[in-house]
């Protein structure tokens, strides 16, 4: 069962990662009609799709432990972004954000000796990990091409293998 602090927490992480859904999916929407970035915009799509799995994961969780996990209301995300390189700093921003969250969520498990969620949110702990190596990766390769046209286009080419290789 859980404890009332231990469920407040886990549904405000599960509203952080329906943020996150909402903020890639903006920016998926905004590279979408950007010319020639198609796989910058798979990119983002799939990416929104991964928080959403994260929210249903811990909605799954909350309830199976005797909680009642709470759908949220959402803001709404940024729309527009000046440049390829701003969406992707707003990216990383954001990871190290729901990073600090997740980091919340231990600490809050720790108090209330819920060991159990404290394993559980372990594999956040590790997804962040990986989420914010490839949010960096993503940022320092942006810098090094600057406003190289055929630099963009080989990052378009390669975003998707960049990511599965992180993931791995
Ligand atoms: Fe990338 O945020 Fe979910 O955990």
């Amino acid at each position: 069962m859980l404890s009332k602090k231990m469920q407040k927490q886990l549904n405000e992480q599960i509203k952080i990662e329906a943020e996150s859904s909402q903020v890639y999916l903006a920016m998926a929407s905004w590279a979408e009609i950007q010319p020639g970035i198609d796989n910058v915009t798979a990119f983002f799509y799939q990416h929104s799709e991964e928080e959403r799995q994260h929210m249903l994961k811990l909605i799954h969780f909350v309830n199976e432990r005797g909680g009642f996990a709470t759908v949220p209301a959402l803001p709404q995300p940024q729309l527009t972004f000046p440049s390829i390189k701003h969406a992707f700093a707003a990216l990383l921003k954001h990871e190290e954000f729901v990073s600090e969250s997740i980091n919340k969520c231990i600490e809050v498990s720790l108090e209330e000796k819920d060991y159990a969620t404290n394993n559980f949110l372990q594999w956040y702990v590790a997804e962040q990990i990986e989420e914010e190596a490839l949010a960096r990766t993503m940022n320092d390769k942006l810098e090094l091409i600057g406003d190289d046209k055929s630099g963009m286009y080989l990052f378009d080419k390669d975003i998707l293998t960049i990511s599965i290789d992180i993931e791995q």
